[in-house]
């Protein structure tokens, strides 16, 4: 049973006492979407988390880095089209897809890499059971724990899209950097997140990198008033004039562990991005963001909530889409077989 599995842990002893108000019980009776299930691969693939999870654990061995663009790369995912691995999509002949619009041309080419290696080490063993957006789901899941965050189940079962996100669709449903918190709230809203999932999904920020491109607005022509004079200085020189090429992290605390030290860095005016920043200085998410910073194991909780909730966007299920056999490529003609499951519609009757 998942049950085994519906618990936080949570790395620091002193935590797990403040965490036990959301325990087993409560994180796999919360209602998920129908055709999703907490134990989707029980019998089909027994080892799959086990085979993520050992793989992920040697890939961050080498570099803990991957963990942060295996994260975005669900969130990319979930937030255009749905969670259907759309975002794993290489080049289709009518145009450019959703890998090449804008907001994903800084996605890590190693986070495809290692999801699609991912695929492959599962497929060997539990034949092609196991969708490119549940592997992409988990891999997130496995990155926040791994990097020190919470540990959590999420209901598996997603299939893969058939068809390629827009340029149009991906720019309509990211939001960007340079975003105030009321564009991020409405954009949320329209997700059906609220104010406590945005704040607590932003907290995603709290491992990774960014280019200059990314925040240097704060920067150019003048300097943004809500920047942290010392922190600022530091941009600078990481970025001595508008659209260079150089990173930084997302977290000057600790930035390759998951914790709650981004709300720390937005509470000192140390938050990167306007959208991050203006978190605080807005009225309606500041006492989230306080809260968070005062209280890691309440960040922990809302994060995985909001994750659970982000991960079942627009899904497919059942015969609604495939599984495909190489994730950046929809199927050949000889996998369009109908798939298990008693879904009404057949499988890639579009082609
Ligand atoms: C609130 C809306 C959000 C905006 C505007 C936003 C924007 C960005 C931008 C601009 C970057 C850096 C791109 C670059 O220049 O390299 C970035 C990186 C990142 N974002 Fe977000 N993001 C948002 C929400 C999220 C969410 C919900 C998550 C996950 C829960 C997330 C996880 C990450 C991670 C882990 C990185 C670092 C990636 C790496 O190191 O490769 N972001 N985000
Ligand atoms: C809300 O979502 C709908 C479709 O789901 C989209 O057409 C609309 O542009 C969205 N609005 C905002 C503000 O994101
Ligand atoms: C940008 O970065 C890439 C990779 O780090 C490098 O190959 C390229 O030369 C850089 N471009 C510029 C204009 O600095
Ligand atoms: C998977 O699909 C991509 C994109 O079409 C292709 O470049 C790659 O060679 C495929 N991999 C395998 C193992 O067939
Ligand atoms: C046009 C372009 O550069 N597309 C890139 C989008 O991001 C993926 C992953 O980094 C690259 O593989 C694509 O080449």
């Amino acid at each position: 049973m998942a049950v085994s599995k519906g618990f936080l842990v949570l790395l620091p002893l002193a935590f797990v006492v403040a965490i036990s108000t959301i325990a087993t019980a409560q994180i796999s009776d919360l209602p998920i979407v129908s055709g999703l299930s907490w134990s989707f691969y029980e019998s089909s693939c027994p080892k799959l988390e086990e085979i993520v999870r050992k793989r992920l654990k040697q890939v961050f061995k080498k570099d803990i880095t991957q963990a942060a663009g295996l994260l975005r790369v669900h969130f990319h995912d979930c937030f255009v089209q749905g969670c259907d691995g759309s975002v794993l999509l290489e080049g289709s002949a009518s145009g450019p897809d959703e890998k090449d619009a804008p907001p994903n041309l800084t996605l890590r080419p190693e986070a495809f890499k290692i999801i699609e290696d991912l695929r492959r080490r599962v497929h060997k063993k539990c034949d092609r059971t196991v969708s490119c957006s549940d592997i992409t789901a988990l891999a997130a899941r496995e990155s926040v724990f791994l990097a020190g965050g919470p540990e959590y189940p999420i209901p598996l079962g997603r299939r893969d899209s058939l068809n390629f996100a827009t340029q149009e669709a991906t720019l309509a449903n990211l939001p960007g950097p340079t975003s105030t918190t009321s564009v991020l709230l409405e954009a949320y809203a329209n997700k059906s997140l609220d104010a406590t999932d945005l704040v607590a999904l932003s907290g995603g920020h709290t491992i990774g990198i960014s280019h200059c491109p990314s925040f240097d607005n704060r920067l150019f022509p003048s300097q943004d008033p809500t920047l942290d004079k010392t922190f600022a200085k530091n941009l600078y020189k990481i970025c001595p004039i508008s659209d260079t090429n150089a990173t930084t992290v997302l977290d000057i605390r600790t930035p390759n562990v998951f914790d709650n030290k981004y709300y720390v860095d937005l509470m000192n005016r140390q938050g990167l991005f306007t959208s991050d920043q203006d978190l605080y200085t807005d009225k309606r998410t500041r006492s989230i963001v306080t809260s968070f910073a005062v209280d890691q194991s309440l960040f922990f909780e809302k994060f995985v909530l909001g994750m659970i909730k982000m991960g079942q966007m627009s899904v497919l299920t059942g015969r609604r889409g495939e599984i495909r056999a190489n994730c950046s490529a929809r199927n050949p003609s000889r996998f369009l077989v109908p798939l298990g499951g008693e879904g009404e519609e057949g499988v890639a009757a579009s082609f």
